[in-house]
């Protein structure tokens, strides 16, 4: 992939930031800055299945995030968050011992800390990050964050092991229990493509949607402090539900099997084995172009996750709720872990104007917010941002 595939953010191409956080005078480095991108995403359909060893069908989306690195040559790897507007360092040699302290700094070391535990080099770095992806806006933006960071520390190329170590930097460092599928797509994302991935063999490919169909998020704007425990709680229903069956994962559970749970164990299973069942039926719909099939499958994957995972909220109900209100609305759902964040909405091409403006008075009147709404071009995955094809390069100060 070349650079020209890639809508360039400012924020790549503007190293003046970067020289004003990292005075060449303070920081003299060894190296040229260059710069790292990995994309968010949206999930068309397969939520909370990623854990379970099931099918998700995510896309790249043109939001990303973008690493600028140089080398620091004094033994520190130093960190500036142009968003958070904070900053960070840590003695490189003493990366291997580090645990985690519960902020956002946490996935920087991380991916350092993953890297050097499976005995991949890591140097000194002086790093910026500038992120467009929404924090806590359900698009993983800390997944573009693990995946762009851990090509700017020296991560393998190939983007399966790419997606591999950012995953392991969150579960293992940062202990967040998540699946695969974020740190995937920013790794695999395909120009004009979602990817449908077995997030068990991590076989995927590509597939297209119709023309007339536009991908459009809507953003609460609301992040409810439940969402992380309530995550967890749900991977640990997951395991007992399985264990319960007999099988290694829901994955391997069938309609079938449901009335062998009772209670809350059956309802997180049902939404399992009917979510892997609608990715497939989602997939079937796309190829033979039928629109309103794959708008009823996404919206009904949203009453699943209400009625059987329980993991929505009132902002993305009546986000939803009011969405399939609009003309030209195919389905919505919400999308990510839940309890905030986004929602994804199928939209006929002619019909997003229109989404847009009622959707924003509507949760405006209602929740005095006004969400952020992006409609979404599948994008490539990760890579370096080549500054000599989009910007003259600028000197040190
Ligand atoms: C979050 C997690 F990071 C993903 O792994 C996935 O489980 C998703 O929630 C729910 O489908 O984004």
């Amino acid at each position: 992939m070349s650079a020209s595939d890639v809508r360039i953010s400012t924020c790549a191409t503007d190293l003046r930031r970067f020289y004003s956080i990292y005075p060449s005078s303070t920081y003299p480095s060894a190296g040229n800055p260059r710069v790292w991108r990995a994309p968010g995403r949206v999930n068309l359909i397969g939520e909370h299945t990623d854990y379970n060893l099931g099918l998700v069908l995510p896309m790249a989306i043109d939001l990303a995030c973008f690493v600028t690195a140089a080398p620091s040559n004094d033994g520190w790897l130093r960190v500036h968050s142009v968003q958070l507007e904070q900053s960070a360092l840590w003695r490189v040699d003493e990366i291997r011992s580090a645990v985690p302290g519960g902020g956002w700094s946490d996935r920087v070391v991380g991916v350092a800390w993953e890297l050097m535990w499976r005995g991949l080099p890591v140097a000194g770095q002086n790093l910026m990050i500038d992120s467009e992806v929404p924090i806590g806006g359900g698009l993983s933006s800390s997944a573009a964050l693990g995946v762009a960071l851990a090509l700017a520390l020296g991560g393998p190329a190939g983007p399966t092991d790419l997606a591999r170590v950012a995953h392991a930097a969150e579960t293992d460092f940062v202990r967040v229990p998540c699946g695969i599928m974020d740190q995937f797509t920013a790794a695999h994302g395909q120009s004009g493509a979602a990817l449908l991935l077995d997030c068990r063999t991590l076989e995927w490919r590509p597939v297209k949607l119709p023309e007339d169909v536009a991908i459009v998020v809507a953003n609460s704007m609301v992040r409810h402090e439940l969402a992380e425990s309530a995550y967890r709680t749900r991977v640990e229903e997951c395991a007992e539900a399985a264990k319960a069956l007999g099988v290694p994962s829901l994955r391997d559970a069938g309609a079938g099997d449901l009335g062998r749970l009772q209670g809350t164990l059956r309802k997180r299973a049902r939404h399992v084995v009917t979510e892997n069942a609608r990715v497939e039926a989602f997939v079937a719909a796309a190829a033979c172009g039928s629109l309103e099939k794959m708008g009823r499958l996404v919206t009904e994957s949203h009453l699943s996750l209400r009625n059987d995972y329980q993991v929505s909220c009132p902002e993305l109900d009546f986000l939803v709720d009011t969405a399939l209100t609009i003309p030209g609305v195919l389905g919505a759902r919400m999308v990510g872990g839940g309890f905030g964040g986004s929602t994804v909405n199928l939209v006929r091409r002619d019909a997003v104007e229109a989404f847009s403006n009622t959707i924003q008075s509507a949760y405006r009147r209602s929740f005095g917010r006004v969400p952020q709404i992006h409609r979404c071009t599948a994008s490539p995955g990760a890579s370096e941002v080549l500054l000599s094809e989009v910007s003259p390069p600028v000197s040190g100060t």
